[in-house]
């Protein structure tokens, strides 16, 4: 959204269109578009537009209006616009003796909002207006953000400062930054977000209660216009904490008045208000389970007392027990979501969505797929990812995540057969469900630059992106986000690119060797620590021992998680002759010596990846460094102020790893490598 000058052979081109837009403000939307436009427009042209609300009789102009408007009658492209779903668009340029005429149409104001991004980056990549006509639409109805935002301005996992929402037990009065949120996150389609953390602790229990309804109501007509829909996290306790009841039980007639009063006073304050996100039985949040009720009970308890307004339950499934002890092999952390969440599909009323995490086990550098996605059939559902980096390096590592979610949306659950992707799962399409989407964990804060390392604005851009469009490619997404950040000298763009692309896989080389996890410090994630969560209560083990390491999750011989997958999945994670080597360690514990499909060993890949992880972080220094005089100094420094911790945060991994292993194992380094 820098909206730089435009070179002159563009302006030349497109000036005259953009002297002259026409546009009805017939709803808050629209007059964020108008505001939107003129300001991108003047700042990229150097020309103030001039704004009519009716079409003038005569082009060149700039039209944006929806489906239903008299002004776009006959136009041929518009019949389009009723094959796409609900906030897609059309731009198109019709040539009249009048004059030439742009047109953003869109199915609903949102999607006028959205075609005029589409335009304004069309401009800003320099791609120029010859692609058109382009008609778009999101598969995904719901593209959200999860804040994990405490009232006491803390962000849980936010490594880019305090929050831009509260600050001491209060909502900001200020709400600039919050609108210039919005703004970002409707340019890249978002149209949803729950502003406060997962953990609704004591004072954010009563954000649905008088006392602070019209504050949040404030904030939600900020989103509003940006056709952002505002949810609220709750706290299952609520008529105890907040309501003077002596239960939370689902079926208890009092509670389940209790919810539908607070219901009616949310709407009264927030019509258009989206609905609940909870976080029940799980990591000590109270549930429907201290009732003997199931997760149904619970979440359609809720969703009653927002069905009359068409509010909706986001009930997360990362319900686990993390009161486990380490000697019990049996307990797998990694089967719980699934165990919980499939004998109840079919259970849940129809505005109730399960958010399902990518993986099985929480936001690792690498897992599987969660097998729910391929198993549920009855029940919307939604994945959940984590753009904040809690355990892919804090903000302080470059590591861009696009990549890894579009293994993720890729994934062939085969469900009903091959090309059951898990894109098509949580869209909604594959089971023809009504709801769905996708909704990621922010990785924002009150910083001057948003996200503390410069480069880690990349993955909201990204998750945004690749939420409304989940076909489109990594390199797609990456190219324009480089494009749009730091201009189009081809020097920037393909260095800049080409560390992106590959920051994933470096840091996984130096962190969380074929798929194990949790080799980091407790409490905080950052940093390695091989056995920091080996004989806690989390349910996060590798098991190595002097002979060797992974965990058994077969079904003849292991916890049995492999079967949770449908066939062939199931039967290629289930023996190691077949899994993929960066799950191996996942699914089966193997002797050091056992040969990968690479033709390394176990312990040889482990000191191969961590002497070349340091080597790739290195290398990542150096070609920024040849970026100097080509980007914005501040940004240059600062990105790498980053790479120098990058860099000696991967030396501390690559020698506790290897040191640790090659203790355990007793077997050398075939290279001779200095391991102490
Ligand atoms: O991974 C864990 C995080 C918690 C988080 C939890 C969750 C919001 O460490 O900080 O709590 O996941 O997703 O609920």
């Amino acid at each position: 959204m820098r909206y730089d000058a435009l070179p002159d052979e563009a302006v030349e081109l497109y000036g005259s269109y953009f002297s002259q837009i026409a546009i009805r403000e017939s709803s808050v939307v629209m007059r964020q578009v108008r505001k939107e436009l003129v300001s991108a427009v003047e700042s990229m042209f150097g020309r103030k537009p001039r704004v009519v609300t009716a079409k003038p009789k005569k082009g060149p102009l700039v039209l944006l209006a929806t489906a239903d408007d008299p002004e776009l009658a006959g136009l041929a492209e518009i019949g389009r616009l009723k094959d796409l779903p609900r906030d897609g668009y059309i731009i198109c340029r019709t040539e009249q003796e009048s004059g030439g005429c742009i047109v953003a149409a869109g199915n609903s104001d949102a999607g006028v909002l959205y075609a005029a991004f589409h335009l304004l980056r069309l401009l800003q990549t320099e791609q120029g207006l010859d692609g058109l006509p382009v008609a778009e639409g999101s598969p995904n109805k719901l593209r959200m953000i999860n804040q994990w935002d405490n009232m006491d301005g803390s962000i849980e996992r936010g490594y880019a400062g305090q929050s831009i929402f509260y600050r001491h037990d209060k909502i900001v009065r200020d709400m600039t930054r919050i609108r210039d949120y919005a703004r970002l996150l409707a340019s890249v389609g978002i149209n949803a977000i729950s502003i406060n953390n997962v953990n609704v602790h004591r004072t954010e229990t009563k954000l649905i209660a008088a006392e602070w309804l019209p504050s949040v109501a404030k904030i939600a007509d900020v989103f509003r216009g940006y056709g952002v829909k505002l949810f609220l996290s709750v706290n299952f306790a609520s008529p105890i904490e907040i309501g003077g009841l002596q239960t939370a039980d689902p079926l208890d007639k009092q509670v389940q008045r209790w919810w539908k009063e607070r219901a009616e006073d949310i709407y009264r304050y927030i019509p258009d208000f989206g609905g609940f996100l909870v976080k029940a039985d799980s990591e000590f949040r109270p549930g429907p389970f201290t009732y003997g009720r199931d997760h149904a009970d619970g979440a359609n308890m809720l969703a009653d007392a927002l069905e009359p307004f068409g509010g909706i339950v986001i009930w997360r499934c990362f319900v686990y027990n993390c009161q486990q002890d380490w000697r019990d092999r049996k307990t797998d952390r990694a089967r719980a979501a699934y165990d919980h969440f499939l004998p109840l599909d079919g259970k849940f009323r129809d505005n109730v969505i399960l958010q399902i995490k990518n993986g099985p086990m929480d936001f690792q550098v690498r897992e599987p797929v969660s097998p729910l996605f391929g198993g549920l059939k009855q029940t919307n559902q939604m994945l959940e990812l984590q753009i904040t980096q809690e355990y892919t390096g804090q903000q302080k590592h470059v590591c861009y995540l696009v990549p890894q979610w579009k293994e993720i949306v890729g994934f062939d659950t085969y469900a009903a057969g091959e090309g059951s992707t898990v894109a098509k799962a949580v869209s909604g399409e594959l089971n023809r469900l009504p709801l769905g989407g996708m909704a990621a964990v922010s990785n924002i804060g009150d910083d001057a630059n948003w996200t503390g390392h410069p480069l880690a604005q990349a993955n909201l851009y990204g998750y945004g992106r690749l939420s409304w469009n989940p076909q489109l490619t990594a390199e797609q997404i990456t190219d324009e986000w480089v494009k749009l950040t730091f201009g189009d000298d081809p020097d920037v763009t393909e260095t800049v690119s080409g560390m992106l692309l590959r920051s994933w896989s470096i840091y996984e080389s130096y962190t969380a060797p074929l798929g194990v996890g949790w080799m980091v410090n407790p409490g905080h994630h950052y940093g390695p620590n091989v056995d920091g969560y080996e004989y806690s209560k989390w349910g996060t083990y590798h098991f190595a021992d002097s002979r060797g390491i992974g965990v058994d999750r077969t079904t003849k011989t292991g916890t049995g998680y492999a079967g949770q997958y449908n066939e062939p999945v199931a039967s290629l994670y289930g023996s190691p002759g077949t899994c993929p080597d960066e799950l191996l360690l996942f699914f089966h514990h193997v002797p050091y010596t056992h040969r990968l499909k690479s033709g390394s060993t176990v312990i040889q890949h482990i000191y191969d990846t961590h002497f070349e992880g340091v080597v790739q972080a290195e290398q990542l220094k150096r070609e920024w460094l040849t970026l100097e005089g080509k980007i914005d100094p501040s940004v240059f420094r600062e990105t790498a102020e980053r790479l120098d911790m990058q860099i000696e945060s991967a030396v501390e991994w690559r020698d506790r790893i290897n040191t640790y292993f090659y203790r355990m194992s007793g077997i050398p380094d075939e290279r001779g490598r200095t391991i102490f």
